[in-house]
C-alpha cells in the first residue's frame, strides 16, 4: 500500500438507456474499470458504481461521495448524458462540493461545450488512466487539480484547455480489476459464444478514418493494443477468477495486425484454453488473411467476425471515407463461410443525403451476403448523429437541429433520431423489409426459436413463406402479411 491508502474516489457508469429493458446482455462497465486500474494500483479506495445494474444507484452515489476526494463520471453521447447530469445534480443537491470530473467519448469530443456546464469541474480528454491518476494525486496532496495535463475546464466563464498528453501504451496499465465490481458474476452472459461470457477490450483506437465515427476524433487514428502475452494472461485470469468461457471483445477493431491475432489464437490453443469469442473486423482485412490464419482463429474458438459494413452503396462508402468497397463486404463473407466462421454485418440506412437508390444498393448487398452465408445475419440500424464529424455537419446542413449545450445533448436521442429526412413511414418501410429478410433467410437463431414450441414453429413457417416469396419477387408493396405477422409476433412473443 502506498500513502494513498484509504483515500476514496467514486467512479460512475451512468445508465445507458431510458427503456426498462434495453439489451438482453449485462456488460461490465469497462470505461470506468479501465480508468480505475491505476488508482487501485496506487492504493486509492475506488468505488465503482454501475447504474445499469444497481437500481438504488443514486442513493449509493450520494452516500459514497460524502467522504470522497472526487467523483468521476463516464459518458458517451446518448441517454448516458441525461443520467450523468441527474447524478451530478443529486450530488450537488446533497450539498457535496467534491470535484466532478467527466470522461469518455462525449466529453472528449466536445470538451469545451461540456466543461461549460455547472456540473462539470473538468473534462479528461481521451485516454483516462494517466490523467485521472494525476488528478487524484493532486487532490490527495491538497493541491489544485487544474494543473493536470489532458484536461479542459471552465474558470470565470473562460475555457481552459491544458496541454494534451500522448496516448500511452496500454500495456503499461494494470489488468482491469473486474474483481472490484460489485458481484462480478452478474456480468457473465449465457449466449451463443459461451455460457459464461464476459466483455473485454484488448486495444484502444482505430487506424481507419470513417466520417461518422468517434475513434478518429478521440484517438487520432492511433491504435494501441495489448501484446499477445498480455491478452493471454488476462484471459487466463478471467478463466480462473470467474470461470469465463467466452469473450466478447469490445475493441473497436481487433484484427488490425494479423500476426498479433495469430499469436493470441496460437497461445490459446497451446494453453488449452476453451473459449468462444467474437470480435470486430474491417471487411478488407479478412480478404487478405492467410488460409491458416482462419484455421488458427477457428481452432481457438472464434465464433464470429463482427463487421461494420455500413452501406452497400459505393458512393455512400466513399463519402463517409469508409475506405472499403461493396466487393470487400462480399469477399469477407465468402472467406468466412469457406472457413466455417460466422460473419455478422452491421448496416446503416438514413445517412444524410442518402438516396432511395443508394439504400436499394445496401439491401442488395445485404441480400447477396445472406445468399453467400446462407442466412440473414446482419443488423440494420438507422443513422444516429454523433458530434464532431463530417457526417454530423452534413446532417446539420440538411436541417438537423444540433444541441448547443450539455443539457441539450441530454434531451437529444441518438437512437430514434429526430432527423428531418427519416420519418416514421421510412423507418417502418425499412423494418418491414428487414422482417422479410429475417424470415426469408432464416438464421440459426430463428430456427432455434422455432423449435421451442409448436406455435412458434407455425409462426416461423408462415413468416418464412412470406419472406421467401417477397425476397424472390422483390415486391414490397401492400405489406398486409407484415401487418398480420407483426401483430401475431407480439402474441407469440416471437421476438
Ligand atoms: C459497448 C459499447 C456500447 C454499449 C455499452 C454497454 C456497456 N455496459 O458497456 C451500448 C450498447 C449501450 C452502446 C450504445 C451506444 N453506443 Co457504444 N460503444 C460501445 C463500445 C463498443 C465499447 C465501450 C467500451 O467498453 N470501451 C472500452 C473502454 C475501456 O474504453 P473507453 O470508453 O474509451 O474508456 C477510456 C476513455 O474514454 C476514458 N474514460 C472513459 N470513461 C471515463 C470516465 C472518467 C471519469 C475519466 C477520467 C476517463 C474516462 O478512459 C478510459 C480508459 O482509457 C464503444 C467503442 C469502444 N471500443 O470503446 C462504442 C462507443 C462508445 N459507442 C458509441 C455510440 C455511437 C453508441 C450509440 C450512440 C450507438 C447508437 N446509434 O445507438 C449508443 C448510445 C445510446 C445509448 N443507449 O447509450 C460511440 C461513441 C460516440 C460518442 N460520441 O459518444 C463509440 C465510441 C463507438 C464508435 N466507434 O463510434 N455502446
Ligand atoms: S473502422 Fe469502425 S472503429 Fe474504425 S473508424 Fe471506421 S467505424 Fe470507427
Amino acid at each position: 500500500m502506498t500513502m494513498n491508502a484509504g483515500k476514496k474516489i467514486v467512479l460512475l457508469y451512468p445508465r445507458n438507456h431510458f427503456e426498462k429493458v434495453y439489451h438482453p446482455w449485462t456488460w461490465a462497465p469497462l470505461p470506468i474499470l479501465a480508468a480505475s486500474a491505476p488508482l487501485f494500483a496506487e492504493g486509492f479506495d475506488v468505488r465503482l458504481i454501475d447504474a445499469n445494474v444497481e437500481p438504488a444507484w443514486q442513493q449509493r452515489l450520494v452516500d459514497e461521495c460524502r467522504d470522497s476526494l472526487m467523483l468521476g463520471i463516464s459518458c458517451m453521447t446518448g441517454p448516458q448524458i441525461h443520467f450523468a447530469l441527474e447524478a451530478a445534480r443529486a450530488v450537488r443537491g446533497a450539498g457535496l462540493k467534491l470535484p466532478i470530473i467527466w470522461g469518455g467519448y462525449h466529453p472528449s469530443i466536445l470538451p469545451e461545450q461540456t466543461s461549460q456546464n455547472q456540473y462539470v469541474d473538468a473534462v479528461v480528454r481521451g485516454q483516462g488512466e494517466v490523467t485521472l491518476l494525476e488528478i487524484a494525486n493532486l487532490l490527495d496532496q491538497g493541491e489544485d487539480f487544474t494543473g493536470a495535463d489532458g484536461i479542459t475546464f471552465s474558470r470565470g466563464g473562460e475555457t481552459v484547455n491544458n496541454p494534451g498528453r500522448p496516448v500511452a501504451d496500454i500495456n503499461s496499465f494494470p489488468r482491469l480489476p473486474y474483481e472490484k465490481l460489485d458481484n462480478p458474476r452478474q456480468y457473465l452472459n449465457n449466449m451463443h459464444v459461451g455460457s459464461r461470457v464476459i466483455n473485454y477490450v484488448s486495444s484502444q483506437g482505430c487506424p481507419a478514418r470513417c466520417q461518422f465515427c468517434a475513434e478518429p476524433l478521440v484517438y487520432g487514428r492511433a491504435w494501441k493494443a495489448y501484446t499477445p502475452e498480455r491478452v493471454l494472461s488476462d484471459l487466463e485470469w478471467l478463466e480462473s477468477f470467474l470461470g469465463v468461457n467466452g469473450i466478447m471483445y469490445f475493441d473497436s477493431t481487433y484484427f488490425v495486425k494479423e500476426k498479433r491475432a495469430r499469436e493470441i489464437s496460437r497461445g490459446m490453443i497451446e494453453r488449452g484454453m476453451k473459449f468462444g469469442w467474437a470480435a470486430n473486423a474491417r471487411a478488407p482485412q479478412l480478404g487478405k488473411f492467410a488460409d491458416d490464419t482462419f484455421d488458427l482463429l477457428k481452432r481457438s474458438g472464434l465464433w464470429a467476425f463482427l463487421v461494420g459494413a455500413e452501406s452497400g452503396s459505393q458512393s455512400q462508402l466513399t463519402s463517409m471515407q469508409k475506405d472499403i468497397e461493396p466487393e470487400d463486404i462480399l469477399e469477407a463473407a465468402r472467406v468466412a463461410s469457406k472457413h466455417g466462421i460466422k460473419i455478422s454485418y452491421s448496416f446503416i440506412v438514413g445517412f444524410p443525403g442518402e438516396t432511395a437508390a443508394e439504400i436499394e444498393e445496401t439491401w442488395d448487398v445485404m441480400e447477396q451476403v445472406s445468399k453467400i452465408v446462407g442466412e440473414y445475419n446482419s443488423q440494420l440500424h438507422f443513422y444516429a448523429p454523433t458530434p464532431g464529424n463530417a457526417l454530423y455537419d452534413k446532417a446539420v446542413g440538411l436541417g438537423l437541429k444540433g444541441p448547443e449545450s450539455l443539457e441539450e445533448w441530454a434531451q437529444f436521442t441518438t437512437v430514434t433520431g429526430r432527423l428531418p429526412w427519416m420519418d416514421k413511414s421510412f423507418q417502418n418501410r425499412m423494418k418491414q423489409r428487414e422482417f422479410y429478410m429475417v424470415y426469408g433467410y432464416p438464421s440459426e437463431w430463428v430456427r432455434r426459436r422455432a423449435a421451442r414450441s409448436s406455435l412458434r414453429r407455425v409462426y416461423v413457417s408462415v413468416a418464412s413463406a412470406a419472406g421467401k416469396t417477397r425476397c424472390r419477387l422483390h415486391y414490397w408493396g401492400l405489406p398486409v402479411d407484415w401487418w398480420l405477422l407483426r401483430g401475431m409476433r407480439e402474441g407469440t412473443s416471437e421476438d
